[in-house]
């Protein structure tokens, strides 16, 4: 502990492993020790565009995530809303709020070849190389959270672009292809519309996503305002199922 402190105080700031084991610590019961070292061995004295998403499976074991059945809350494209509503209500769980995904939500950090040290900048960006440390972490937790997912399942997609069903997205590209049919009910799209949307449940990218999904997985669409949905986050008297 002093030395912790020592260090912390010497930084001026708290150190990326000290924010990981304290976001860790709000699980109650999670060996965060274990979890962070498997996390750290991921990408640790590795070329930080040579982390392939497998790397975390040690990570993903550690943290031994159990799904809430009926509650799994998916997304793309309307991070905003969703954990704005996600923060304020105790409907649904999202990814970023269980301990697979919160421990490193809005972080980013990489290791260097040679070095035992996690950086937190000059680390390669999103886009800049697949396999980086960051972009593979989400990769494998997404498919994680995914191949759990079970009894009603709800993702909010976004009906303000073209394609809510974004072939990019991780929504898409993984967790989709992850689902499992034995454990999962069914998948109940809200889109997300504004006053100006450019989509409904018509779409050609939601015909796409019902073609995708494994057979013996119901599917529905509805289209909800944002404003609705902003509606039922700030009022906690509304119960979950008359939100939409
Ligand atoms: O279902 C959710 C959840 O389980 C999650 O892990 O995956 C699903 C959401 O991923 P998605 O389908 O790819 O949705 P988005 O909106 O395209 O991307 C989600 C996030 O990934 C973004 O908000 C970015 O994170 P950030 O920077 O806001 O913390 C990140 N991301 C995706 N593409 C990116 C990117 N960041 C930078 N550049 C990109 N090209």
């Amino acid at each position: 502990v002093a030395v912790v402190l020592a260090v912390t105080l010497r930084k001026g700031k708290y150190t990326f492993e000290d924010r990981i084991l304290a976001r860790c610590e709000k699980f109650k019961g999670s060996d965060c020790r274990l979890i962070w070292a498997k996390f750290q061995k991921a990408y640790v004295g590795r070329d930080p565009c040579n982390v392939p998403m497998e790397a975390y499976d040690d990570f993903i074991a550690a943290t031994q995530f159990k799904p809430e059945c009926n509650r799994m809350m998916f997304w793309s494209k309307t991070k905003d809303v969703v954990h704005d509503f996600t923060e304020k209500r105790d409907c649904y769980v999202t990814l970023e709020d269980t301990l697979l995904g919160s421990v490193a939500d809005g972080l980013t950090w990489c290791g260097r070849v040679g070095s035992s040290e996690t950086l937190t900048t000059g680390c390669p960006r999103w886009t800049d190389c697949e396999n980086n440390p960051v972009r593979s972490f989400w990769s494998r937790a997404s498919a994680a959270f995914a191949e759990k997912a079970c009894g009603n399942v709800t993702v909010m997609l976004n009906g303000s672009i073209e394609t809510p069903f974004s072939p990019n997205s991780t929504f898409r590209s993984i967790e989709v292809k992850k689902f499992d049919a034995t454990v999962m009910r069914s998948l109940n799209v809200v889109l997300v519309t504004q006053t100006n949307s450019v989509s409904n449940c018509t779409n050609a990218s939601l015909k796409d996503l019902q073609k995708e999904l494994a057979a013996g997985i119901r599917y529905s669409c509805k289209e909800v305002s944002e404003a609705q949905i902003r509606e039922c986050s700030s009022n906690p008297e509304k119960p979950c199922g008359a939100c939409w």
